[in-house]
């Protein structure tokens, strides 16, 4: 472990991947590895890119990918997709669009899914990350989909939320609905070669407008960069928008904030785990059974059993 590590700080691609495949496999060596990886995180700008289905997070992506190299930024990519059970054909399509960038040692690009694991990517994602901050990367760039119904949210992965929207999808009403605009730091209007632009634009500077958040308002009101991200148009505006988000995050304690927040939401995932664990231990041991069967015929109130229970879990 201690070798691959090293390599791994070192910004080495398979020992990263490695790394990574442990923290989806819940590896029994993962708390010496993140004892190990500690000190060599809370370097890297993680920036979310979520939004509706086909909007062209991953063209953005990959153009950020390009743009953000082309700085001499060193890039990965985080690709989660919560719903699938498994690397399904939409994550292998993303990889496929992302290939232009397979030989550059600089870029890392990675797709995650659940697996019907318990807790999920909620609780694998932050891992994953801190592996590639660890590595050195200086933007991590986590893609997801399904907006609204995910059990992994972005919002509390990131630094910076980039909400890509285009035009024609209805995406305005649905992402209002999904609670997206509110926790939006930039907004991508991509698809800019299509009809209807500029009805999506006055949308959302309406909803920000009412919402508080339009320039004059709040502290930080999200720009809407507008891209054609399969020509990597608009390319610049967007990386200047991400720095300028992190210089603001920087500026104040904004940036504590949000990682204490994603750190405590880390925190509660690992231990509800060992928590959920220890509790299948128990069951599988026929221990909640034979509770069941004590409150049924009345020699235990239902109280008094999880009580048992919870002396059984501690231990
Ligand atoms: N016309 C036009 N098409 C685009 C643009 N950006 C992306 N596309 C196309 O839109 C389709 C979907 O793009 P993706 O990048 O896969 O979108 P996505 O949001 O990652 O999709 P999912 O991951 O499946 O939710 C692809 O066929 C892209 O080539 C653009 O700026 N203009
Ligand atoms: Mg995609």
């Amino acid at each position: 472990l201690q070798d691959i590590v090293a390599r791994a700080l070192d910004g080495e691609s398979r020992a990263i991947a490695k790394l990574i495949s442990m923290v989806e496999h819940a590896d029994p060596r993962l708390p010496k590895m993140a004892e190990m990886l500690n000190r060599h995180v809370g370097r890297a700008h993680v920036v979310g890119l979520t939004g509706p289905p086909g909007v062209g997070k991953s063209t953005t992506t990959s153009m950020l990918i390009s743009a953000l190299r082309g700085a001499g930024r060193r890039v990965a990519v985080l690709a989660v997709d919560p719903s699938s059970p498994y690397t399904g054909g939409a994550l292998l399509g993303d990889r496929v669009r992302m290939i232009d960038h397979g030989n550059d040692s600089d870029v890392f690009i990675r797709s995650m899914a659940s697996r019907g694991q318990l807790g999920g990517l909620a609780w694998a994602a932050p891992q994953a990350i801190r592996i590639l901050d660890a590595a050195g990367f200086d933007v991590v760039l986590v893609e997801t989909v399904g907006v609204g119904q995910s059990e992994i949210d972005v919002v509390t992965l990131s630094d910076t939320t980039v909400v890509v929207m285009a035009p024609g999808m209805g995406d305005g009403i649905q992402a209002a609905k999904a609670g997206v605009l509110e926790v939006a730091d930039v907004f991508v209007v991509n698809k800019a070669d299509r009809e209807g632009v500029g009805l999506l634009q006055r949308d959302l500077q309406n909803m920000l407008a009412t919402s508080g958040r339009s320039p004059g308002h709040a502290c930080w009101s999200p720009p809407i960069v507008t891209t054609v991200a399969s020509r990597r148009q608009g390319a610049p505006e967007l990386v200047a928008a991400l720095s300028e988000h992190l210089a603001w995050l920087r500026a104040g304690d904004e940036i504590l904030q949000r990682r204490a927040h994603r750190a405590a939401s880390e925190v509660e995932g690992i231990a509800m785990r060992a928590l959920q664990n220890r509790l299948n231990d128990i069951r599988n041991a026929g221990r909640v059974d034979s509770l069941a069967r004590q409150v049924v015929d009345g020699s235990l109130d239902p109280f008094s059993a999880a009580s048992a229970l919870l002396d059984d879990i501690r231990g």
